[in-house]
């Protein structure tokens, strides 16, 4: 993994010395400088990814002080760690820098030993920093997914469509949800086994995966349900849709080694805004009374 570190300073010779003093140690691949703290606060901007930053106090134009508030104030560079770099043993400025978010600090001229650990322990927090995000970051998208298909879990889906519903309401254009049911799910279980079953769910899964768009969110809402959510989507092009999953799902064969057989899917769908539905569940409710219709009229059909 490479490292990047950012050395602000007005003088040249600190500068110098600071990367000549790190390069002997030889942790850190890649060096940026800047003269101010302005200069420093741009090359951050167009390098988020920078691991640490050591940054004079008093210099021209931005002083040390400010480009740290600045550093804290932003979502994206707030976790990064600031060493600063005093020039006198001032106790009231260690404190100051410190209050407005510095890391830690170093006295100039500088011990090189003392330079060295401390970024060492900066460094190292930092990594361990990434390392935690990255893993919660992981956990996130494992709890919003379903194990078996990929697809989205109900849970995730149901905070998509109340986000969705939200936004709509707000901009007034449709949204569109497809409610999906296997037809004779049982029966497939029953005669061919559970485990063929479950590859039916992954094919059912990929089939209406292939039939979305980008920005659409397909979910497990269920055993043998599945939900599509489709923003900016009027009834008439959601029903096309609905109606190009329900056919391709008639035509793909599923088999192991041993079997192939026939799968058919039953679709209900509704759309929002549309009178007297004015919540999700409401719209479930609407798309689920589609499916239920589908089904007593014979399954292997898309109703609204
Ligand atoms: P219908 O056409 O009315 O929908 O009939 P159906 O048999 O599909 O409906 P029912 O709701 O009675 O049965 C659903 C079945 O789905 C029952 C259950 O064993 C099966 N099922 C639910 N989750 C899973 C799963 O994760 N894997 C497998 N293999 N089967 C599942
Ligand atoms: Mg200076
Ligand atoms: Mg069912
Ligand atoms: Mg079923
Ligand atoms: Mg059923």
């Amino acid at each position: 993994m490479s490292v990047k570190m950012l050395i602000i300073d007005d003088s040249d010779k600190v500068r110098e010395q600071i990367i000549q003093t790190l390069q002997s140690v030889s942790f850190c691949d890649h060096y940026l400088q800047a003269r101010d703290g302005l200069e420093g606060f741009k090359i951050l901007i167009d390098n988020p990814t920078i691991d640490l930053i050591l940054c004079d106090l008093e210099m021209p134009r931005m002083d040390g002080f400010k480009f740290i508030t600045m550093v804290r104030s932003r979502d994206d560079l707030k976790n990064i760690p600031v060493i600063i770099l005093t020039a006198r043993e001032t106790r009231e400025l260690k404190i100051k820098g410190l209050e407005q978010g510095a890391s830690d600090y170093v006295t100039k001229p500088f011990d090189p030993g003392e330079l060295v650990a401390r970024v060492k322990v900066q460094l190292k927090l930092k990594l361990l920093q990434d390392e935690l995000k990255r893993s919660n970051e992981m956990l996130k998208e494992l709890s919003n997914t379903d194990p078996l298909t990929q697809l989205f879990n109900r849970r995730y889906m149901m905070e998509v469509l109340d986000r969705e519903i939200q936004r709509t309401a707000r901009k007034g254009s449709p949204i569109s949800i497809l409610l999906m049911d296997i037809d004779h799910f049982k029966k497939v279980n029953d005669t061919y086994g559970h485990q063929l079953g479950d590859i039916v769910l992954v094919n059912i899964a990929n089939v209406i995966k292939k039939h979305l768009r980008t920005y659409d969110v397909a979910a497990r809402y269920g055993g043998e349900e599945f939900v599509a959510i489709l923003p900016e989507t009027p009834l008439d092009e959601a029903i096309t849709v609905a109606e190009r999953i329900r056919a391709a799902t008639q035509q793909s064969s599923f088999s192991n080694k041993l079997q192939t057989l026939k799968i058919t899917i039953s679709i209900g769908v509704a759309t929002f805004p549309m009178p007297g539905l004015d919540s999700v569940d409401d719209l479930i409710r609407i798309a689920d009374e589609g499916l239920y219709r589908a089904k007593s009229e014979g399954r292997n059909r898309v109703i609204t």
